[in-house]
């Protein structure tokens, strides 16, 4: 499968769709999800071209975690949660929508399921 450029979240990194964004660095970008399965939820992604984990070269997949890892610690104090749950997709097939790499990182309060 190959990259669109026209993706939502490319979009996004190019400014021409308005997004929350909570951390930004050379190769890196997150921002708050629209749709939020819990308060604090946030999308962490490359600025590199890639659909998802399948096509990612191995440099953009590096540096992607101590950001993931960052947010991840930073949103679990910010929103008070017991812990966090990161997840991600990739293919229709798995649950994919948005086909720009992509980690979701949210905040979980003991005892309160994700929103649908
Ligand atoms: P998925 O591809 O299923 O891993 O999820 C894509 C996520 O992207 C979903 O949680 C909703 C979010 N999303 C879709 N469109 C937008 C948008 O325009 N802005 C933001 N901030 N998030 C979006």
């Amino acid at each position: 499968m190959s990259y669109d450029t026209n993706n939502i979240f490319a979009k996004i990194l190019r400014g021409e769709i308005p997004s929350h964004r909570v951390y930004e660095d050379e190769h890196t970008f997150a921002f708050m999800d629209v749709m939020p399965q819990a308060n604090g939820h946030t999308l962490v992604i490359p600025k590199t071209q890639s659909r998802n984990i399948l096509d990612a070269d191995p440099e953009t997949l590096a540096r992607l975690l101590p950001v993931v890892q960052k947010v991840a610690v930073a949103a679990k104090e910010a929103f008070e949660a017991d812990g966090v749950t990161v997840i991600q997709f990739n293919e229709p097939a798995a649950g994919q929508t948005v086909y720009h790499l992509h980690f979701h990182v949210i905040p979980r309060v003991e005892g309160l399921p994700l929103k649908p």
